[in-house]
């Protein structure tokens, strides 16, 4: 039923034949990660009514997609970490026993794609043969996730290359939970929203997502695999995943200094990769490493070093805008996918805050007229882009460099309207684990639930740590024995409001001064007041 002979890993043959059985595709087909590949899909998604092809001019060989109304988030509460234990999830993961979470999955998954494709998608999360990086392999029937994959991250027949006949990988098993029957006619975002599941097994590696076509919930080598499959793979082999931005600051004497930022989904990790330094801060600039997650390993003299996983940036469109992100514009110009934005009649895409003036007349991200009058916004809050990481205009020249960049400051963060400072730093790493472990921030649409509420969010890692989250506390503990060289480690809030409800600080290009202050007390160049904090 599929090429056995792409692969000699025993592994990955076992489990396609166990997966094959059990899903029961029309058909099976290796995604090979080519430029044909992903025309021939785009494309065909196209016919059947999925994509908007944009106008070729205005956004060259990029996509629009809607997705069902009922599936435009991360879904926390369908979340499950199955540890053998139920006390190794911790009391902020949902738990269920991996034998029963496994029966019911298998239950889900018997038929669930009769009547289409399976896609076998091999991916390195990380530059391909890093000593940082790890293999994945997804499967799904999906081929707006196989894009997706694309660009998110290595994916295709060099990964699989990489994989040799022992090696290890990730099994990540998706399906939208939507079989069609014989003559069946498809619906343009095939999902299951009321049986939602998405289940992770730390002991067996492995993944399974059911139900949900969003984000998160489907692009399984983000979350559930570089982050809660990973911060357990981390946990047991001495290293760190976290939910970081990895940025470097090169100063006007040409140095280049290195940090990790924590932020809650939604909280801006895209806009401060991406920063611009203001005109009075000529001789600054900021190079982008990653915008969501970083990996971070002691190096052979136990300092740590950060690769960024993916390969492209899934970000949040509203509010993104040359003027406040003009890397990210830029990012995603071309060669891009976009989810739940508004369409113009030109053909090109438009969100909220996009331009100063909102376009006369859009096409809304449920596919209705639109004009600046409707009560709704035009593009979905958690509206986002897929666009290549190579493709920002201040990627840095090391961002693949398999050996990963040092990183020199942590940094935490979090949407607080009150009561946290712009900026101050830990005493030392240990006082800096507590920072880190009070965060609160207020929620966003990036998950399903209430939106603008305070809720304790420790390292921004709450929705991803894939174990308990006393134990993550010892891990970072166990990090500082381990590492040679502590990074320094800060707290900062750029969403402090003024009696008027207004920000207190201007945030984005300004934020500059913040990293520039964090510099100097690193190098030891400035000196800081002790206080109550
Ligand atoms: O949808 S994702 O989980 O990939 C984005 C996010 O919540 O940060
Ligand atoms: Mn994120």
């Amino acid at each position: 039923m599929y090429d056995r002979s792409k692969t000699n890993n025993q592994k990955l043959l076992n489990w396609l034949d166990e997966v094959i059985a059990l899903c029961k595709p029309k058909d099976v087909r290796w995604a090979d990660g080519s430029e044909e590949e992903w025309k021939e899909l785009c494309e065909g998604m196209v016919e059947s009514g999925s994509m908007i092809r944009l106008n070729e001019e205005k956004r060259p060989n990029s996509y629009l997609v809607r997705s069902d109304p009922r599936d435009v988030a991360r879904v926390e509460d369908q979340t499950f970490i199955c540890s053998d234990q139920e006390v190794d999830a911790g009391p902020t993961n949902n738990w269920e026993d991996p034998a029963v979470m496994k029966a019911r999955m298998n239950e889900l998954y018997d038929g669930c794609m009769s009547g289409r494709t399976m896609y076998i998608v091999p991916f390195s999360m990380g530059p391909i043969g890093s000593p940082i990086s790890h293999i994945g392999v997804e499967i799904s029937d999906s081929p707006y996730v196989v894009v997706n994959m694309r660009i998110m991250t290595r994916m295709g027949s060099a990964a699989l290359a990489a994989l040799g006949p022992d090696d290890d990988f990730v099994p990540c098993m998706h399906s939208v939970g939507k079989p069609l029957a014989e003559g069946e006619q498809d619906v343009p975002w095939p999902c299951n929203p009321d049986n939602i599941l998405i289940t992770h097994f730390p002991t067996d590696r492995l993944i399974m997502s059911y139900g949900s076509g969003y984000g998160g919930n489907a692009l399984l080598g983000k979350k559930c695999f570089a982050l809660r499959i990973a911060s357990c793979m981390a946990r047991d082999q001495g290293w760190m995943a976290e939910h970081m931005l990895i940025l470097g600051v090169e100063d006007p004497q040409g140095e280049r200094f290195y940090l990790g930022a924590a932020f809650p989904s939604a909280c801006g990790k895209t806009n401060m990769a991406m920063l611009i330094p203001p005109a009075e801060m000529e001789g600054w600039k900021v190079w982008t490493v990653g915008d969501d997650i970083a990996w971070i390993k002691p190096d052979a003299d136990g300092k740590p070093r950060a690769i960024n996983p993916e390969a492209g940036f899934f970000g949040v469109a509203p509010c993104t805008s040359y003027k406040t992100n003009p890397n990210a514009m830029e990012s995603l110009r071309a060669n891009s996918l976009f989810t739940n934005v508004a369409l113009t009649d030109d053909g090109d895409v438009w969100w909220e805050d996009m331009t100063d003036e909102p376009p006369a007349h859009l096409i809304d991200w449920k596919g209705r007229d639109w004009t600046p009058d409707s009560d709704e916004p035009a593009a979905h809050p958690n509206a986002r882009f897929t666009a290549p990481a190579g493709q920002c205009p201040a990627i840095d020249p090391a961002w693949e460099d398999p050996a990963g960049v040092p990183i020199k400051a942590f940094i935490f963060g979090g949407r607080r309207v009150a009561d946290v400072p712009l900026i101050y730093q830990a005493k030392d790493w240990e006082h800096g684990i507590y920072v880190g472990a009070t965060m609160g921030s207020a929620t966003t649409a990036a998950a399903s639930g209430e939106v603008g509420k305070l809720r304790r969010d420790p390292m921004a890692m709450l929705p991803f740590i894939g174990y308990n989250v006393g134990d993550y506390f010892s891990h970072w503990f166990k990090m500082g024995e381990s590492l040679s060289e502590h990074p320094a480690i800060f707290q900062v809030n750029w969403f402090r409001l003024d009696e008027d409800g207004k920000f207190l600080w201007p945030g984005f290009g300004q934020n500059m001064r913040v990293l520039r202050w964090i510099i100097e007390r690193v190098r030891g160049q400035v000196g800081a007041d002790e206080s109550a904090l």
